[in-house]
């Protein structure tokens, strides 16, 4: 893949997007109930970690043993039975930003011929490896997003 450092430094720069939506969050928004069905900045912030802890492992499986099945996580199962709700931004963040850089070095490393490997996702069917590397830095973008609304809708009202 020709552009792959355009993908990685994209990727990697969402440690950066992420870092900065929650730094400076003041203490009472960051488990301030948002309403019904959405979640608070907290959770948000472990679903980020979680979802990098889901990324790091799949690419892992594509690269290291290509043809590997990736199981799908319900996402409010995950909120529900894994602390979301006492789970600190601070360590959210270290999680996801520890894992996001390591995986950005990992994907560095890697010969151009592992993004074209593939894994079977058990609802999406055959993702590449570029497939995962770019769902994943869409996904943290959009919650970049999602969270620098709630601090801008907070400091508004
Ligand atoms: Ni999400």
């Amino acid at each position: 893949m020709g552009n792959a450092t355009a993908v990685i430094d994209r990727f990697e720069q969402g440690a950066t997007s992420v870092e900065n939506a929650l730094r400076g969050l003041p203490g009472d928004l960051e488990t301030r109930d948002p309403g019904p069905g959405k979640w608070s900045i907290w959770k948000i912030a472990a679903h980020i970690a979680d979802a990098e802890l889901v990324t790091a492992a799949r690419l892992r499986w594509i690269a290291a043993e290509p043809g590997s099945a990736l199981k799908a996580y319900d996402q409010d199962l995950w909120a529900e039975n894994l602390a979301y709700g006492r789970r600190e931004v601070k360590d959210s963040l270290a999680l996801f930003l520890a894992l996001r850089k390591g995986t950005a070095t990992l994907l560095r490393n890697l010969p151009e011929n592992a993004w074209s490997r593939t894994g079977v996702h058990e609802e999406r069917g055959e993702l590449s490896l570029l497939d995962v590397v770019t769902g994943a830095t869409e996904h943290t973008e959009h919650h970049a997003q999602q969270i620098n609304a709630i601090r801008a809708g907070a400091a508004a009202a």
